[in-house]
C-alpha cells in the first residue's frame, strides 16, 4: 500500500495523489448514501428529510465545537506541563486569585451551553411539533417480529412487512433490509407516522429521515417526515425487542404523487382482507425459520 507521504530533505510533504483523496474526502463523507448504510462508512447517512438536514447542521456545530474546546485545553495542559514543571519553573508563584478571570472561565462556559441548547431545543421541538400532515401512515412493531403498516386515511388497509430470506432476494436487494412489502409515501409530503407496539417493545427508525420512535404496546406514538427525493429508504428495529430483533427491517419507498395515488388504489385491492389467525400463525412459522437460517 502506497502511504502517500514521502520524507525529502527531512520534510514529510503530502504528494499530489493524498492531497486529492483528502480534497474528495472532505467534499463527500466517507461513503455515506441515501437510506442505507454502506462499508467503511463513518458519517450519518444523508439526509432526505428537513429534519435530518438539520440534525446533520447540529451535529456538525457540536463536532467543530467539541474540537475547538479540546484543542484548547489540550494547549492549556501542554503550557503548564512544559513552562511550569518543578525543572523549569523551580519558584513557584504564590498567586491565588484573579478575578477577572475567574469571571471568564464561568460566563464563557455558560454562554457555549447556551449556545448548544438554542439549536438543540428548536430541533426537538421541529421534530415533536407535527405540521398538517398530507398522508397518515401506522406502525405496528407486532409480536412476530415484522412489522405492519396501516393506511388509515385511504381506506384504512393494513400489510405485514417481511424481511427477504437470502434465496428470496433479487440482486441488488441489501441482505437483511429488503422486505416483501414496503411502506410507500409520496415525495415532498408530510407523513404523520403513528407508531404501536403489539405485545412487544420496538422502535421506528428511518436514519435518513430523522425518526426514531418507540413502539409501545397500549400507546399511540407520533412523529412525521418530510421525504425531499424518491427512492428507498431502509431502516431496523431499534429496541432490542427479541428473538427476531435484527431480521424486522423497515423499508419505505418515497414515489411521486401519481405513483403513489396508483399504489393506493392497487394496494387497496391487494390488502383487502384483513391479516387473519392464519396468516399469525405463517409470520411466527417465518420468524423461527428466519433465525435459523440466518444464524
Ligand atoms: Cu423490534
Amino acid at each position: 500500500m502506497v502511504l502517500g507521504f514521502e520524507a525529502r530533505r527531512g520534510r514529510v510533504l503530502l504528494t499530489a495523489p493524498v492531497a486529492a483523496a483528502i480534497m474528495a474526502a472532505m467534499a463527500a463523507p466517507a461513503g455515506a448514501e441515501y437510506g442505507h448504510p454502506t462499508p467503511w462508512q463513518i458519517d450519518f447517512q444523508s439526509a432526505a428529510s428537513p429534519i435530518m438536514e438539520a440534525t446533520h447542521s447540529f451535529h456538525t456545530f457540536l463536532t467543530v465545537l467539541a474540537a475547538v474546546i479540546t484543542a484548547f485545553v489540550l494547549a492549556l495542559l501542554a503550557i503548564v506541563m512544559l513552562r511550569f514543571n518543578e525543572r523549569a519553573n523551580p519558584v513557584p508563584s504564590r498567586t491565588t486569585h484573579n478575578t477577572v478571570l475567574e469571571v471568564v472561565w464561568t460566563v464563557v462556559p455558560a454562554i457555549i451551553l447556551v449556545a448548544v441548547a438554542i439549536p438543540s431545543f428548536r430541533l426537538l421541538y421541529d421534530q415533536l411539533e407535527i405540521p398538517k400532515s398530507d398522508v397518515t401512515v401506522k406502525a405496528t412493531g407486532t409480536a412476530q417480529w415484522t412489522w405492519t403498516y396501516n393506511y388509515p386515511d385511504h381506506g384504512g388497509f393494513s400489510f405485514d412487512s417481511n424481511m427477504l430470506l437470502d434465496n428470496e432476494r433479487k440482486p441488488g436487494q441489501p441482505r437483511l433490509l429488503a422486505v416483501d412489502n414496503e411502506m410507500v409515501v409520496p415525495v415532498n409530503k408530510v407523513v404523520r407516522m403513528q407508531v404501536t407496539g403489539q405485545g412487544i417493545i420496538h422502535s421506528f427508525a428511518v436514519p435518513s429521515f430523522g425518526i426514531k420512535v418507540d413502539a409501545i404496546p397500549g400507546r399511540l406514538n407520533e412523529t412525521w417526515f418530510k421525504a425531499t427525493r424518491e427512492g428507498i429508504y431502509y431502516g431496523q428495529c431499534s429496541e432490542l425487542c427479541g428473538l427476531n430483533h435484527a431480521f424486522m427491517p423497515i423499508a419505505v419507498r418515497v414515489v411521486s404523487e401519481q405513483a403513489f395515488n396508483a399504489w393506493i388504489e392497487e394496494a387497496k385491492k391487494k390488502f383487502a382482507a384483513a391479516p387473519d389467525e392464519k396468516s399469525v400463525v405463517v409470520a411466527a412459522a417465518r420468524a423461527d425459520r428466519t433465525v435459523r437460517e440466518t444464524e
